[in-house]
Order: structure tokens, then sequence, then C-alpha cells
């Protein structure tokens, strides 16, 4: 027997076959030819990255760029992801990172605790392009075609109650897989959190793919977070775990040397590291160098936040 059918990949989600379809047409083969047909067919999904058929996604016109986008040629080859190690070319040891299957566990201060695929949560979710700025605390930068969908959607699916007042994301803890997460010299596993106002801010971003793709294994597939007024270590790469909890949690940088890295870690020129100026930043590819800006420019959107925090560590 013979199936032409084109993969799950090659073909819009609209146009793909049912479940009820597919399930009817299985029960409806033999059971010889039954299992010979369920093997051409089951890979279908193994085969593509998680949910690629959706992209690229739309392009929301809203979040626009005073910079070039990065080619992908530097940005993809120059990444902080120390569960994989601790240069920027983590790119061949990331290649190890198994993204499928690939379940979220929400829990905490929610209504009812649930675990949900990745495949599941990006169903009940539309997903969007939007160019943003990221700044690394080690002042290089970048311009990114980001896709994915605001927090606070996954805020509303977790169904907070009103004691919640952070949410807390957590990366996997694998050292079989992840070499960096053999030293411990580090807090594994990678957390990191915001207040429940800044998680319903419009720019608090989950991403799951980027450059009109599926998110590639360096910059922290299957999902990760961007927060782009925030220093780059706040966007959390491949989260398994989101929590909603009344205290603040403690991030993994903030567990090595809270000195230099805290809470709140929001871009401020005028604010310098310990160790170096802020001042000014290195765009990945360009290499020229830029001023910074506070809020990394994105102040007029989350200046309003930290009213009355004016006595906590904003910019560090
Ligand atoms: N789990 C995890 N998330 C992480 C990191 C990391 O080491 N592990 N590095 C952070 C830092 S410092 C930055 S600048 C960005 C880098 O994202 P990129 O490699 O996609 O550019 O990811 C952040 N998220
Ligand atoms: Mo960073």
């Amino acid at each position: 027997m013979h199936i032409k059918r084109p993969r799950g990949w090659e073909i819009p989600e609209s146009h793909a076959t049912p479940e009820s379809i597919f399930l009817n047409r299985r029960a409806l083969i033999g059971a010889g030819a039954g299992l010979a047909a369920a093997s051409l067919l089951a890979p279908r999904i193994a085969h593509a990255a998680p949910g690629a058929r959706l992209y690229p996604a739309q392009r929301n016109a809203a979040y626009t760029l005073d910079r070039a986008v990065t080619p992908e040629k530097y940005s993809g080859d120059y990444n902080n992801f120390y569960e994989f190690g601790m240069s920027k070319t983590v790119l061949p040891a990331a290649n190890a990172l198994k993204t499928d299957p690939w379940t979220i566990a929400v829990d905490g201060l929610v209504e009812k605790p649930f675990q949900i695929g990745f495949e599941d949560l990006v169903r009940k979710v539309e997903l969007e392009e939007r160019l943003y700025r990221h700044r690394c605390v080690e002042a290089w930068s970048m311009a990114v075609p980001w896709t994915g969908f605001p927090l606070s959607k996954l805020v509303a699916l977790a169904k907070p109650t009103s004691g919640a007042k952070y949410i807390r994301m957590e990366t996997f803890n694998d050292p079989a897989m992840a070499p960096g997460q053999r030293s411990f010299l580090y807090p594994w596993p990678y957390v990191e959190g915001l207040t429940m106002a800044e998680a319903n801010n419009d720019l608090a971003f989950v991403v799951t793919g980027v450059y009109g793709k599926p998110l590639p294994k360096q910059f922290g597939a299957p999902i990760r977070l961007a927060v782009p007024w925030k220093y780059g270590f706040k966007s959390v790469k491949s989260i398994t775990k989101v929590s909603f909890v009344a205290e603040r949690p403690k991030t993994f940088w903030e567990g090595l040397q809270s000195a230099e890295y805290g809470f709140w870690a929001n871009v401020n020129p005028a604010v310098p590291h310990p160790r170096w100026s802020q001042a000014t930043e290195r765009v990945l590819g360009t290499e020229q160098r830029v001023p910074t800006l506070i809020y990394n420019g994105y102040g007029e959107q989350v200046a309003g936040l930290y009213k009355g925090l004016e006595k906590e560590r904003l910019f560090v």
C-alpha cells in the first residue's frame, strides 16, 4: 500500500487532517496493514519542530525598532545558555537539548495546578511576531524578530488567585543532558521572576520562535521569555515550570552574586554595573557602540510599573 500524504509541517493547520478523521481511518484499516500504515502516519508530529506549521506568524506592527534586525548568523552564534557551557559558543552543545515532548507545569497560587504540553499550550494562544531590542547586562545588544504570545495570556490561562504577587519561572534541570548543570558552582535550575504587574504588561512576551521559525535550541527552545526593558538574564530560556507565589522569588543570578545581579534588573545607562559602565552597548553584527537607553527604550510602556518602588534597587 502506498500513501502519498503531505507531512504535518508542509501544510497549514487548517488543511491538516482533523484528529477525528485520522483516528477513524486508523480504525478502518485492518490489523495487519494497520500496523504498517500507523507507523507511516504516527511520526508526522515527532519529526517537525514543535508547532512548526504556525510559522511565520503575522507581525504586530505596534513594535518597531530604531535599528536593523540583527542577522541570525550573529545572534544565533553568540548566546548565553549556561546549562550548555559558559562560553558564547553553546550552539553545538545545545543540540543535546531534547524539546519533544515538552511539558510545562503551572502551579502555586492558582485555581487549579496543571501540566500542559508545549503543543497544547500553543494551540490555546495566537502567535504573533514582534521586533524587540535585547540588552545583555554584559553590554552587548541585538534586535530580534521574536514569535510568541503575551505573557498575560499565560497568566489568564493559569488563573492565579489574589494571593499571587509574583510569577516564578524555571528552566529544566537535567545534568545528564546539559553539561553545565554538572557544575556545583551554580544554583541550578535557572530561575527568574517578575511581579504580577510586570507579567501582565503588554511587553512581557512568551517566545516560541525567532526569525519566522520555531526557536533554535541555543535560543532556549521550545519556550522562553522576552522582557526587553530588563537586562537579558531576566529572559529565562527553556521554561518547564511557571509558579505563582506570594514571596519574591530568589533568582539564579541573585543566588550567585546579588550585589551585581538583582531581581529588578531594569536597563539604565546611568547606573553602572559594579565592574563596568552600562552607558553604551556593542551591537552584535555591526560591532558599533551605541548609547544605551533607559528601560532599553521602552520607558513609555513600563516606567509606570515602578511608581512607589523608588527605594528598590530597580536598576541592578
Ligand atoms: N536558562 C537560561 N536562560 C537564560 C540564560 C541562561 O544561561 N540559562 N542566559 C540569559 C542571558 S544572560 C541572556 S543575555 C539571554 C541570552 O539569550 P540569547 O542567547 O537567545 O541571545 O538569555 C538569558 N536566559
Ligand atoms: Mo545576558
